[in-house]
């Protein structure tokens, strides 16, 4: 019997299939908890579930859906320190950083509270005589939302808050690894009165529960944060079900330090963008590329903040950097780490396990030079602390270099030149540019997304999560009517 259910139908429900066990990555011997883990039949019911209810909660009021947002907001801050522990010892990443995105949820939901209470549309007037025409949202139906591990709460809030204050209802599933904040989340919406059916928890497989998400004919629109081999084949099988689709993907994320930059700041910048949550970001900054005039007092001042972070426990104060989230991440920062010495690039900085008292997936940060950005380690996402430097002539080269790459989610630039600043602003390949500040790190009130092989659809968060949450009406009214 598992400690934590699934959610449907507003019921907490047990299933038959082997529990889920959540385990610390910092001392993989901790179990945080034990999951049920929801088979395809009760997918199907859930889905049953959100259909059933959407045509109630598409009639609710705009008070209602933005009191229950602002409550459940208010609940996630008040508890964030808790909630945050919870984050910290599931995923991995620091206490501080835990606890800043769990109230960074808490902040999505109440700005998607005020959302609420501000849908409009448009009153145009018709070139016939005395019709007029209206332009009016309306919710879409049953949204399934698939999210990824590294971001275990605010990912789910900024998808469900949107889709709940839109008059959505939802099927959830979030990453099996970090079972233990989406199960905090549900219980918190529940508690707060969100009706049977509206939002429903289903924690298991890709294979079991997004096949069973995404096959169904009763899910309008999917909303998908992970990988670009998922989002690939997720996107497929969503257009051929004529579905709505919205993805978030990988990136390859450029810093580029120019000679007048301020040295203090741009390093700063490639550390906290490197590696903070262990680079387990897809904003994460993985090719800083420099120009001459200041590489070397880049590279030295880098090597000497690189190598001071303290990694360790992610629930120890004094801890920087936290482990990577599980045995298989773990892995692959380590093979890439072999790939990027095969192919020729000089590793200064790190590059093993990290020892540490505690059995968990520790490992160093990791710098690599003489990178060329056509090697395997300039190109494909590591999603570990590991990063490249790269030279360039001067700016034109580097942005040429910043731009070539699949991706095109997130991009910096640190310099004191106003005209190289604009001119980065205006012809990087991104969603999200960034001048004198990390590649990762955002808001939660304004667009989040990227162009290229990062993302597909429109944007999420912010006002902008109106348009992939709603679609338009178009109402005509003739008044040329006798009576
Ligand atoms: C951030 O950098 O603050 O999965 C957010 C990710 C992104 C979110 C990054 N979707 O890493």
């Amino acid at each position: 019997m598992s400690a934590h259910r699934n959610y449907i139908n507003g019921a907490w429900v047990e299933s038959a299939a082997a529990p889920i066990v959540d385990r610390n990555p910092s001392d993989i011997d901790d179990v945080v908890g034990s999951y049920a883990a929801a088979d395809a039949a009760q997918t199907r019911r859930a889905i049953e579930a959100a259909r059933a209810a959407f045509p109630a909660w598409s009639r609710s009021s705009i008070q209602e859906r933005a009191d229950l947002l602002d409550a459940v907001g208010g609940r996630i801050l008040a508890r964030a320190q808790e909630i945050g522990r919870l984050l910290a010892r599931e995923e991995g990443k620091t206490l501080k950083e835990a606890v800043g995105e769990t109230m960074r949820a808490g902040h999505v939901f109440k700005f998607h509270a005020g959302q609420a209470l501000r849908i409009t549309g448009e009153l145009v007037d018709s070139p016939r005589k005395g019709v007029s025409v209206t332009v009016q949202r309306e919710p879409l139906g049953v949204i399934g939302i698939i999210t990824p591990w590294n971001f275990p709460i605010a990912i789910p809030a900024w998808k469900i808050a949107p889709a709940l204050a839109y008059a959505n209802c939802v099927v959830f599933k979030p990453a099996s690894l970090v079972p233990g904040c989406a199960h905090a989340l549900a219980e918190l919406l529940a508690d707060c009165g969100c009706p049977p059916g509206v939002f429903n928890l289903v924690v298991g497989s890709g294979r079991e529960v997004g096949d069973a998400i995404v096959n169904a004919p009763e899910v309008d629109a999917i909303s998908f944060t992970g990988s670009v081999e998922t989002g690939r084949a997720l996107a497929a099988r969503a257009v051929a079900g004529m579905k709505k689709i919205q993805l978030e993907m990988g990136g390859k994320n450029p810093l580029i330090v120019l000679d007048d930059a301020d040295l203090d700041n741009a390093v700063e910048c490639a550390v906290q963008g490197a590696f903070y949550s262990t680079g387990q970001r897809c904003t994460a900054t993985s090719r800083v590329i420099v120009t001459p005039g200041i590489y070397g007092r880049f590279r030295h001042a880098l090597l000497a903040r690189t190598t001071a972070l303290v990694v360790g426990d992610a629930l120890d104060e004094t801890t920087q950097i936290g482990p990577a989230v599980d045995a298989a991440q773990l892995k692959t920062d380590l093979d890439y780490i072999a790939v990027g010495q095969k192919e020729g690039a000089r590793l200064v900085a790190g590059g093993e396990r990290q020892p540490a008292p505690k059995n968990g997936f520790y490992i160093q940060p990791t710098v690599f030079e003489d990178v060329h950005n056509q090697m395997r380690i300039a190109r494909e996402e590591i999603f570990g602390p590991v990063v490249s430097l790269l030279r360039a002539r001067d700016y034109d080269e580097a942005l040429a270099t910043a731009n070539d790459t699949p991706f095109g989610l997130s991009g910096g630039i640190c310099t004191t030149s106003l005209r190289h600043a604009d001119h980065f602003r205006r012809n990087a390949q991104v969603g999200l540019a960034m001048i004198n500040a990390p590649t990762a790190g955002v808001d939660y009130h304004v667009p989040f997304g990227g162009v290229k092989g990062s993302s597909y659809g429109s944007r999420e968060q912010g006002a902008y999560a109106v348009e992939f949450y709603t679609r338009v009406k178009t109402v005509y009214t003739n008044a040329n009517i006798a009576g």
